[in-house]
C-alpha cells in the first residue's frame, strides 16, 4: 500500500508539494496533465515534466487520475477510433515514462454528481452533500450553473466550465444508449488498449458511479457488484481492473463494501476511502470525517478486506471537509485530507501487525 494524495498541479491547487511531503504520511502523488482533452494525444515529454516535478519535491507520481474517456468513444461516436488511438499512444507513452495506474471513468455526461459543495456542519466545517429531491427537480442542462459559484475558484474536474459548455449536446449524443449499449462500448474500448496494457503493465482502474444509480435517466453501469463483474468478465485480463472508491459505490447502500472487496481481489489496483452520512436513507447524505463513528461505513473493516485480499496499490484518503478556515477546491483541502491520511496509517499499521506479518 502505498499512501498518496491527489494533486491538481500547480496552476490549479491550493496545496502544495511541499505541504503533502510534510504531512509525513504520504509518499505519492496522483495527477494528471490538467490541460488535456479527452482524445488528445500526452506527449512523453509534458508527462516526465510532471513526472520532474514531484520527484525533485520528494514524492513518487504513483498514477494518473484520470486520462478522460471521450464522449466519442463511450458513444460509439464518428470519432471513436481515432480518439482509441491517441488513448493508446498515451498510454505507450506513461508506460515508457514508468507509470503504471491510470484511473479512469465511464459516466455520461457528468462525472460526479453533488447538490451542494458547502453543507455547514454543527461544527462550523463544511462538507459536499446530495439531495436526491434537488435533482428530481432540477434541470439537468442547469446542473453546473448551481453549483459553480461554489468551487472557490478552482476548476473542479469532470466540471470543466468548456465541457459543461456543451451539455446540450452531450444530452444529445447519448439519447440512444442505454446499458447495454455503454457496456458494449467499454468492452470495445478496453479489448484495444489491454495490448499496450499487456505491454508495458498498465493497470487500468475505472471508478464507479457517484452516486451509483441513474441520474437525470443516464444510465450508469459500475454501480453494483454484479456490474462490477461482467465489467470484469467482459475482458478477464488484470490490467483491466478497478478503482474501489468507496464514498461513490458505498452511496447506495444496498452495496456491501467489504463483500465487494473480496470479490475484487486482484483486481483493485487503486482505493479511494471515505466515509459517508446518511440522513435521509440514500436520498440525502453528506461526506463525512473519515472516522468511522463519524459516518457510516466500518473504516477499519474496508482497510482489512483490503489487506487480507493482498492489496498493495495506491491508497488515498478522498474528499475531506473543509476545516479551520481553509479555501481549497472542495473536498480536496489539505488539512482534513491530512488527517484522513494520517488515519488511515494508523489503521493500516494496526491491521498490518495484527496479522503478524512484521
Ligand atoms: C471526484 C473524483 C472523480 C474521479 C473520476 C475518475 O472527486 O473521484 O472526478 O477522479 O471520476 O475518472
Amino acid at each position: 500500500m502505498e499512501m498518496t494524495m491527489r494533486w491538481y498541479g500547480k496552476e490549479h491547487d491550493t496545496v502544495t508539494l511541499e505541504q503533502i511531503r510534510q504531512t509525513g504520511y504520504v509518499k505519492g502523488i496522483i495527477s494528471t496533465l490538467y490541460n488535456k482533452l479527452p482524445g488528445e494525444v500526452w506527449e512523453l515529454d509534458e508527462i516526465l515534466a510532471l513526472k520532474k516535478e514531484v520527484e525533485d519535491a520528494g514524492l513518487h507520481l504513483a498514477g494518473i487520475e484520470s486520462v478522460n474517456v471521450s464522449d466519442a468513444i463511450k458513444t460509439a461516436g464518428p470519432d471513436r477510433d481515432k480518439d482509441i488511438a491517441a488513448y493508446i499512444k498515451t498510454l505507450e507513452n506513461l508506460g515508457k515514462a514508468d507509470i503504471h495506474l491510470v484511473c479512469y471513468n465511464f459516466m455520461p455526461v457528468f462525472d460526479w454528481t453533488r447538490t451542494e459543495l458547502d453543507r455547514k456542519r454543527e461544527d462550523g466545517s463544511t462538507v459536499m452533500a446530495y439531495n436526491q429531491d434537488v435533482i428530481d427537480r432540477m434541470d439537468p442542462k442547469k446542473m453546473f450553473d448551481t453549483i459553480k459559484d461554489d468551487m472557490n475558484g478552482t476548476v473542479m474536474p469532470g466540471w470543466e466550465p468548456e465541457r459543461m459548455a456543451k451539455v446540450q449536446e452531450l444530452f444529445e449524443m447519448y439519447k440512444d444508449i442505454d446499458e447495454d449499449k455503454l457496456f458494449d462500448n467499454l468492452k470495445y474500448f478496453l479489448e484495444a488498449i489491454m495490448p499496450v496494457c499487456d505491454q508495458y503493465n498498465i493497470n487500468m482502474a475505472i471508478h464507479p458511479d457517484d452516486p451509483a444509480w441513474s441520474v437525470f435517466g443516464l444510465p450508469r453501469i459500475i454501480s453494483s457488484q454484479a456490474k462490477l463483474k461482467r465489467m470484469m468478465d467482459m475482458v478477464p485480463n488484470p490490467h483491466n481492473g478497478v478503482t474501489f472508491c468507496m464514498g461513490s459505490y458505498g452511496t447506495n447502500l444496498n452495496n456491501d463494501l467489504i463483500a465487494t472487496v473480496r470479490m475484487l481481489k486482484g483486481r483493485i489496483h487503486f482505493a479511494h476511502i471515505r466515509n459517508l452520512r446518511f440522513n435521509d436513507g440514500m436520498r440525502d447524505f453528506e461526506e463525512s470525517a473519515h472516522l468511522s463513528e463519524d459516518g457510516t461505513f466500518d473504516m477499519h473493516g474496508v482497510m482489512k478486506a483490503l489487506y487480507e485480499t493482498g492489496f498493495d496499490g495506491p491508497i488515498r484518503p478522498d474528499h475531506g471537509r473543509m476545516i479551520w478556515g481553509e479555501k481549497a477546491m472542495p473536498g480536496y483541502g489539505l488539512y482534513d485530507r491530512a488527517l484522513g491520511a494520517a488515519y488511515l496509517c494508523g489503521l493500516w499499521e494496526s491491521i498490518r501487525k495484527d496479522a503478524r506479518k512484521l
